[in-house]
């Protein structure tokens, strides 16, 4: 095996594994590496600062489901990623976070940028590899990756002392495959086959695990014909526009719905799904135990949240094709779902609560289901649309459909604003093929929008939707809600034509006439900022003015009992 040095021996690891891209900074602590990189096949992604390198990362595993590869300095570098990989912790995302570790001086206090990052990220990551010599780097990323994918998907730091890689000289990789995909037991796969004999209303629940396995589920749903449900973080692992494929929208309404199609399922099939608050809409979702089973790669995702009559620890695509084995025997097996009944629940589960929603402009009807109806005429359907935290998310998850896996992105059980722009640059990295478009809220355009220079830069083509509403819109509607007055959501909007042009990136005003202007945006090799400008519709005042009756009723009804409380001066 040929001789190298660390810095060649890091990057000819990562290319036999097959990455292409690493997302960062560097710093001082660092150039050694990043000099290799520039002498690799390696694509290095410059971001303005490390935390939507790290959100460019996660992007790119959601959008692919390959890891995303991250390398900071220490101390402020590394500081600036926690949120995101907080985020990647959350969302299951793979993330390979080559953290170089602080430089100290043995025996000597008060070392620069010197902080406890193993303490820090300790609880954030999958696990923390060390590699302090040049001879540990091979195995050290080998290891690093493996524990990024194996199991449940998620941030794996590989903490490396600079000096492994500025000294001496170790021995180059082999290129063998660090994961073999789980299989199921075989006599667990036979149990599963009888119980879908057996069942004639079988449920199919998914998560973003099974996004690897969209081929098969389609083709098993279809010889079964058995719905599919997915999670937030799969909506289109069978496309939405599928007649098997019913919409869960988070809601109190949709919830409902579920549990009255529960009721009538004889067997739920949950896969590579690890029943969170947010997928199961607070833990609402009732799914008995003798109707379950469970499928995951990680096993402490069985039986955690929803005990299973079956708990099967392997890969969805694994265990997915293990069925289609069977599908002769499958194939004789008659659904019951009629037609009426999963056209009912897709009412019901697609359904929203009566929560009031901005106007929006430019579309007909001026309402997000009508603009997500134009955007979705707009998109192909392999379009990859990914969104930030905020109002504009839940209007996304209400009315947009993905017609294709990993078709729709958002921040899932974390939900950090700023996730949304440089997760798109990620997401089109890894699909350079697909449009990819972010939308995002003027906040969230406030916390990363230097990022569209980064797109410009780089040449990554990328459309950026911002609902403008000159507001924190989410937490300023909830403050409506509950007090009929707002506080500190005030934004100030800079001109977003001025700013797209300074930065090298198109403008498009969002009105009547642009939707076939969006339709070759969308596919262009431009980066383009789209402005959409929300308001505040007539039910939103409504509620507002609702907000402030029971706000002030409130406040008196307090201030009453507390005065009839008050002891009663005497004489
Ligand atoms: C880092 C971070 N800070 C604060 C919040 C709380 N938060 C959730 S939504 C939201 C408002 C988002 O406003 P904007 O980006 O304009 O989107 P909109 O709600 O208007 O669609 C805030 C402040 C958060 N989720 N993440």
């Amino acid at each position: 095996m040929a001789k190298a040095n660390g810095g060649r021996l890091l990057c000819s690891t990562l290319e036999n594994l097959g990455v292409k891209h690493v997302f960062g900074l560097p710093g001082s602590q660092n150039i050694e590496f990043f000099e290799a990189l520039r002498q690799s096949s390696l694509r290095t992604v410059l971001a303005n600062h490390e935390l939507a390198a790290a959100f460019m990362a996660n992007g790119y595993y959601r959008a692919s489901g390959r890891v995303g590869v991250l390398t900071t300095i220490p101390g402020p570098g590394f500081a600036y990623t926690v949120a995101a990989v907080a985020e990647a912790s959350l969302d299951s995302s793979a993330i390979l976070y080559i953290a170089n570790k602080p430089p100290d001086v043995a025996g000597k206090k008060f070392n620069r940028q010197s902080i406890d990052q193993r303490a820090i990220l300790g609880p954030l990551v999958r696990s923390i590899v060390e590699v302090d010599h040049t001879s540990d780097i091979v195995s050290g990323v080998r290891e690093a990756f493996r524990a990024t994918t194996a199991g449940e998907p998620g941030p794996v730091m590989l903490h490396l002392d600079p000096r492994a890689v500025s000294g001496g000289v170790g021995e180059e990789a082999d290129t063998a495959p660090v994961v073999e995909p789980r299989q199921p037991e075989p006599a667990q796969v036979e149990q599963a086959i009888d119980l879908l004999k057996a069942s004639r209303r079988t449920v199919f629940f998914v998560g973003q695990g099974a996004n690897g396995g969209a081929k098969e589920l389609l083709e098993l749903a279809e010889l079964l014909q058995s719905p599919v449900i997915a999670t937030r973080s799969a909506r289109g692992v069978l496309p939405e526009n599928h007649a098997l494929s019913l919409t869960f929208v988070s809601s109190e309404t949709a919830a409902r719905g579920f549990n009255l199609l529960l009721e009538r399922t004889s067997l739920v099939v949950a896969i590579g799904c690890k029943f969170s608050q947010n997928g199961t809409y607070g833990f609402r979702l009732r799914i008995p135990q003798e109707k379950l089973i469970h499928v995951d790669a990680s096993r402490e995702v069985l039986n955690a949240n929803y005990p299973a009559k079956l708990a099967i620890h392997a890969d969805a695509p694994a265990f997915l094709h293990a069925l289609l084995r069977a599908a002769e025997v499958l194939k004789s097996r008659k659904s019951e779902w009629s037609v009426e009944e999963l056209a009912s629940y897709q009412e019901s589960g697609a359904c929203y609560d009566n929560e009031p929603e901005p106007s929006v402009h430019g579309v007909h009807p001026a309402t997000p289901a009508g603009f997500f109806a134009m955007l979705r005429r707009v998109l192909p359907a392999e379009s990859c649309l990914v969104t930030d935290s905020g109002s504009h998310q839940v209007l996304t998850g209400r009315h947009y459909r993905a017609h294709a896996a990993r078709g729709l992105v958002t921040p899932a059980d974390f939900q950090s604003m700023g996730f949304g722009l440089p997760s798109a640059i990620g997401a089109k990295l890894a699909q350079p093929d697909k449009p990819v478009v972010a939308l995002i809220g003027d906040g969230g355009l406030h916390i990363s929008a230097m990022e569209i220079v980064t797109a410009v830069r780089e040449q990554i083509p990328l459309t950026v939707i911002v609902f403008n509403d000159g507001f924190l819109g989410q937490i300023r509607l909830q403050q409506f809600s509950r007090f009929g007055r707002s506080h500190a959501t005030d934004l100030l909007t800079p001109d977003l034509a001025l700013l797209a042009e300074s930065m090298g990136a198109n403008y498009l005003y969002f009105d009547g006439d642009s939707e076939n202007i969006l339709r070759d945006v969308v596919t262009s090799r431009s980066v383009t900022l789209v402005e959409v400008r929300v308001g505040d519709s007539s039910a939103i005042q409504v509620d507002r003015a609702k907000g402030l009756i029971r706000h002030t009723a409130r406040r008196a009804l307090k201030g009453s009992i507390l005065g009839w409380m008050k002891p009663k001066r005497r004489g």
